[in-house]
């Protein structure tokens, strides 16, 4: 349809003329925006069209991935560049008179997720859309109406403010009000006899809507590259409830009913790994099982005629535990609403999940207070209990005796339902999402489970889109790579290994020193010009982007950066070097909204203090989003990677940096291992505890925090000057000195701090040598290739989804 310029702005013309009501001439640039973007979408629409055809004719397999969370970032430029169009665009806008980049920032960016969890979802979505051939994979989510906060710095704290992203309408998602659900909840249920088969009748339930609204995902320069992302809202029925009551003069009743019904898509949980135990969450999760259990079914039988082989055709994958009601959903759906048995249900729903596992911090593990389920979800609170009547029978009769084992793995104890229990229980597939969290999840928090079914557990490794976060975030980048080896990487990542044979030629590294530095001048712009903070490019930019929480230390960080004011000070000189931060606390975590304002408080000090300007700056990004990483990422010498070894499941911003040629400074954790392995001990600065030595010293009475105070005096100083007016300021840091010492500092910051520092000052010295630093940097991109999301979704394919080889 469009090959070239005139084409394009014929095309746009057009599309203009029909969906807005004013003459190009007269319009504001949202109304431009909205033009191209209609005319993207009805042109990615009409791919959608051939792929679904095609979907059916070969029978391929069909992948849900249930996720709570999906963080997309922004889409235009990025769809432009997967069509291969930018450049037209840009060009033919240009004749009209109309800045491309002017359109750009119209879009707002879907704030649909919290961190890692959600922003792994969205590169799955792009490697699924990417890996078609091997199964069609679709994201199914909520359309909250609220996303993540946007933050807001002021005095140096962190302030929430509500992001209406729907202000506008948000043009990339069409709504399929024909392909609506009806989700029921609370009521009761009633059994009754049908023949000699005993039924069961959930009545007196309050429905509500789960109304879709797509939007459709590219892949790299291939038209039939292309899914969708399904998120529901939640909406009333108006025949049912509503009308009724409000037939009937009961007006409060039928608002009430609305707000509630409402409220279901409302709002995000901004708790990043820490399950809130609420009513209203669990609503929201057996609202998105409902919807996507149900419209699978629904699909399914409209394209197939019934539910045969449907197993071999269908995966359901849960991003964690937050969707795993859908498990006793399909069971609910095969067994009252299709007529099976029991056996028969089972067969097929352990055949279709898949479940991965995202952390192991126990405030995270999702276990549901029984009275609370059952009165929201009545109905799936006894098909639970049937599963785990059954479990417990079938591991009673094969292990007896062993009621340790029953003990460890029952779903419902103690009152409570253990999601995590029935996630394993229920799927074919365990996965963990790094090699050493996969290890600890067989050997720790499911250990048990692998005793028994050692064939379930896996790891697949994340990945994220090297296409978002190198090719698009990273022009410079992009376009050298692309020069010295063709432009197969975008497609295949590994290809960057190539990379290495230019090692030795000077002009290609020359080169890759002016990308880096164009970079950096890029994110110093956007700093000044937000911010109001002047940093060097030709410092080393050292950068710590990712959720605030205790286990991911931006706190030992801080104390560092604090200990090294206090060295130059005293006449220490290092490689100038600019501390970049960015990352949103809960806004219920005081401990890391403390940390925020520690961050800003030692930023005072240190850019207003002379003696040390030369060397050290320090700047906290307000709003750190995925737009605001494309921004980063290409501009980072090194990444801080420092959690307490065994906390991070796995990290992906490790891999987004390491793409973009920044040298990792990192604890042994999560994927930070295996990111030391592909580059080796050179090229990488490796620091700290084990993971089992955390683990040891996790035991009560092996550490104590005191001594490592009394036995390092820089350590001891610094931790003294978070409360001796050093910071010049008001604000009350004993909590922080108090975790420290007083609550023996559980994420052993200051256990890993020398460690630490020496592994930073190594890299800072590093620095000096800019050739030497420049071979570990194209060293980092080329072995990154393995960390791209196409191979993860590549081995999700093969490892899980496509387990019984092809359909039919
Ligand atoms: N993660 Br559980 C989240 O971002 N949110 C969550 O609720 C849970 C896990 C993260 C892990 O902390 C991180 O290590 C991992 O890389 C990411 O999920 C994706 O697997």
């Amino acid at each position: 349809m469009i090959q070239d310029k005139e084409s394009f702005k014929k095309a746009y013309l057009d599309t203009f003329s029909r969906v807005e009501s004013n003459p190009l001439e007269l319009s504001n640039n949202w109304e431009k925006y909205h033009a191209l973007v209609s005319l993207v979408k009805e042109m990615m629409n009409s791919y959608w069209v051939n792929a679904v055809k095609t979907n059916i004719e070969k029978d391929q397999r069909r992948i849900y991935y249930l996720s709570m969370e999906f963080l997309i970032g922004k889409m235009l430029a990025y769809n432009l560049m997967n069509l291969g169009l930018e450049n037209i665009v840009r060009e033919g806008l240009a004749d009209l008179n109309i800045n491309y980049d002017e359109l750009l920032l119209q879009e707002e960016e879907a704030p649909l997720g919290n961190g890692g969890l959600g922003r792994l979802a969205a590169c799955y979505l792009d490697s699924m859309a990417q890996e078609k051939d091997a199964g069609y994979g679709f994201g199914f989510g909520i359309r909250y109406k609220y996303g993540l906060f946007t933050q807001k710095i002021v005095d140096g704290c962190q302030v929430e403010v509500p992001d209406p992203w729907l202000k506008d309408g948000y043009v990339w998602a069409t709504p399929k009000p024909d392909r609506m659900i009806t989700v029921k909840f609370k009521g009761n249920v009633r059994t009754a006899m049908d023949g000699n088969r005993i039924i069961f009748i959930h009545e007196n339930y309050e429905p509500v809507l789960a109304v879709p609204h797509d939007i459709l995902f590219l892949g790299y320069m291939d038209t039939s590259k292309i899914n969708y992302l399904r998120l529901y809202s939640a909406e009333p029925v108006m025949q049912d409830f509503d009308l009724l009551s409000f037939n009937q003069g009961e007006f409060a009743k039928a608002a009430a009913y609305r707000a509630e019904v409402e409220a279901i898509s409302n709002i995000l949980y901004p708790e990043d790994q820490n399950q809130a135990g609420r009513e209203l969450r669990l609503k929201q999760e057996y609202f998105l099982s409902a919807a996507s259990v149900g419209d699978s079914i629904a699909y399914y039988k409209m394209i197939y005629g019934s539910l045969d082989k449907f197993a071999k055709r269908v995966a359901f994958h849960i991003n964690d535990t937050h969707p795993a009601v859908s498990i006793p959903e399909l069971m609910r759906i095969l067994i009252d609403e299709e007529g099976m048995s029991w056996e028969e249900a089972w067969e097929i729903t352990v055949n279709v999940f898949s479940y991965t596992n995202h952390t192991i911090l126990p405030e995270a593990l999702e276990c549901w207070p029984v009275d609370l389920f059952r009165a929201l979800l009545p109905r799936i609170y006894m098909i639970i209990e049937e599963i785990d009547r059954r479990y417990l029978q079938d591991i009673g009769s094969r292990y007896p005796g062993d009621e340790e084992l029953l003990r460890k793995t029952a779903i419902i104890a103690d009152g409570r339902i253990n999601m995590a229990h029935l996630s394993v229980i229920g799927s074919r597939s365990v996965n963990g999402v790094s090699r050493i969290h996969s290890q600890i999840l067989k050997e720790n928090i499911f250990g048990a489970f692998y005793k028994i079914t050692p064939e379930k557990f896996h790891n697949i490794t994340n990945g994220v889109s090297h296409r978002r976060f190198l090719h698009y975030a990273n022009q410079p980048l992009s376009d050298l790579i692309s020069q010295a080896i063709g432009v197969e990487w975008i497609n295949q990542a590994t290809e960057l290994d190539k990379l290495l044979a230019f090692s030795n030629d000077r002009g290609f590294m020359e080169q890759l020193a002016k990308a880096k530095y164009k970079n950096k001048e890029r994110l110093a712009k956007y700093i000044f010009e937000r911010q109001g903070v002047a940093i060097d490019p030709s410092s080393m930019f050292d950068i710590h982007v990712k959720r605030l929480h205790g286990y991911k230390r931006q706190l030992l960080n801080a104390l560092k950066i604090m200990d090294l004011y206090n060295a130059i000070k005293e006449g220490k000189t290092i490689q100038p070097t600019t501390f970049i931060f960015g990352g949103k606390a809960a806004s219920s975590y005081q401990r890391a909204k403390d940390v925020i304002k520690l961050i800003n408080s030692v930023a005072q000090i240190v850019n207003n203090d002379k003696q040390v300007n030369d060397y050290i700056r320090v700047v906290f990004l307000e709003n750190f989003n995925v737009s605001l990483g494309e921004i980063v990422y290409p501009a980072a010498d090194v990444s801080e990677q420092i959690s307490t070894a065994s906390k991070e499941a796995s990290g992906t911003g490790c891999m987004k940096f390491m793409f973009n040629g920044a040298i990792t400074l990192g604890s042994r954790d999560g994927a930070n291992l295996e990111i030391h392995e592909a580059v080796g001990d050179e090229h990488f600065a490796l620091f700290g505890l084990t993971a089992a030595q955390v683990m040891e010293l996790s035991v009560a009475g092996r550490y104590n925090s005191w001594d490592e105070y009394s036995s390092t005096p820089r350590l001891k100083r610094v931790i003294d000057q978070l409360v001796d007016g050093f910071l010049q300021t008001t604000y009350d840091f004993h909590s922080i000195r108090n975790g420290l010492l007083w609550e023996n500092d559980c994420f052993f910051v200051l256990k890993d701090f020398m460690p630490y520092t020496v592994a930073w000052e190594g890299l800072n010295q590093k620095y000096a040598d800019q050739d030497q630093w420049l071979q570990s940097s194209l060293y980092n991109i080329a072995k990154a290739g393995i960390f791209s999301s196409d191979r993860a979704i590549k081995e999700y394919h093969q490892l899980i989804w496509n387990r019984k080889g092809p359909v039919v």
